[in-house]
């Protein structure tokens, strides 16, 4: 056996040991990518997996842009735009990207996209495999509002919270290994103390920054369980909405679920749930999102 041939024979196993690296790290991630179990709705219905690179799919994605009314009520500092610096799909993933820059009396941009008017669904299963950003002052969210909730331009939607809206995930540094899953409606809005959102807080027990998960909500008559990977951490029906001062006399919020919501992405910078940055410092930070999948049950 000469020299070269023990080196075309080394090459070949290089390249066949590679292979196998190649191949269990695909398997290896689709298998992360599918952990999740889909029981109850496993008809899928609409799927974004953000496939193609450049402007995300516009028959499924719209914006919200600008400052809205109260920095979208929450005194949130960012101008949503729809510039790629802002919004884009890299590598498989949408980017939702703030960044650290003056723009329309703003000092902050980032981006709102929603499925109003082009995907909405009453029920279902509703996932999205996202990794949050790091940092203070960001607010990352996916979320549901009803699709009945009017549109009046930058301003709040005037008859929220009567319309309903579902977080499937909110997150702040603050509290670096939970996540929260929330519904607002009449009575429990959460706007006016004493007058509180329904909420839980989801510990994961390690940092939830560090990587990618599932956020998901099942959703039925009378039902939302809410899920963090594999995990059904909280349930809310009709007998859950305590509204105050009401629930002194037992009496219960309306259920406003029962009817079709449509789909929200966005990365907010301050405001009131996370606080506005300790620094500027940090900035770029993007939220990324894997897909975004919803699911019915097989006899809708
Ligand atoms: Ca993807």
């Amino acid at each position: 056996m000469n020299k070269t041939k023990t080196y075309k024979i080394k090459e070949k196993t290089l390249l066949f040991m590679s292979f196998l690296l190649v191949a269990v790290l695909v398997i290896y991630s689709c298998e992360t990518d599918e952990k999740q179990t889909v029981t109850t709705f496993n008809v899928l219905v609409m799927a974004d997996e953000f496939d193609v690179d450049g402007v995300p799919n516009p028959a499924i994605w719209g914006y919200d842009t600008g400052t809205g009314f109260d920095g979208w009520g929450n005194n949130e500092l960012q101008s949503y735009t729809d510039r790629s610096k802002n919004v884009s799909v890299q590598n498989g993933m949408l980017l939702i990207t703030a960044q650290k820059e003056d723009f329309q009396n703003a000092t902050f941009t980032s981006a709102r996209l929603s499925t109003k008017g082009l995907f909405e669904q009453q029920y279902g299963r509703f996932e999205a495999r996202i990794k949050v950003p790091s940092g203070s002052g960001l607010w990352p969210a996916f979320w549901l509002l009803g699709a009945d909730c009017e549109d009046v331009g930058e301003q709040l939607d005037s008859n929220w919270p009567l319309c309903g809206e579902i977080d499937i995930m909110e997150y702040r540094r603050d509290e670096p290994t939970s996540i929260s899953g929330t519904v607002h409606g009449p009575g429990y809005s959460g706007l006016t103390l004493p007058q509180g959102q329904i909420t839980k807080s989801y510990d994961l027990e390690e940092r939830i920054d560090n990587g990618f998960h599932i956020f998901g909500i099942e959703w039925g008559p009378d039902y939302i369980n809410f899920y963090v990977d594999d995990v059904l951490y909280n349930q809310i029906t009709p007998a859950d909405l305590n509204v105050t001062p009401a629930n002194l006399t037992g009496e219960l919020g309306e259920w406003v679920f029962n009817k079709p919501y449509y789909i929200i992405l966005n990365l907010a910078v301050g405001g009131a749930f996370p606080g506005n940055p300790d620094s500027d410092e940090i900035f770029p930070q993007s939220m990324l999102v894997d897909y975004v999948r919803v699911y019915k049950r097989s006899n809708n």
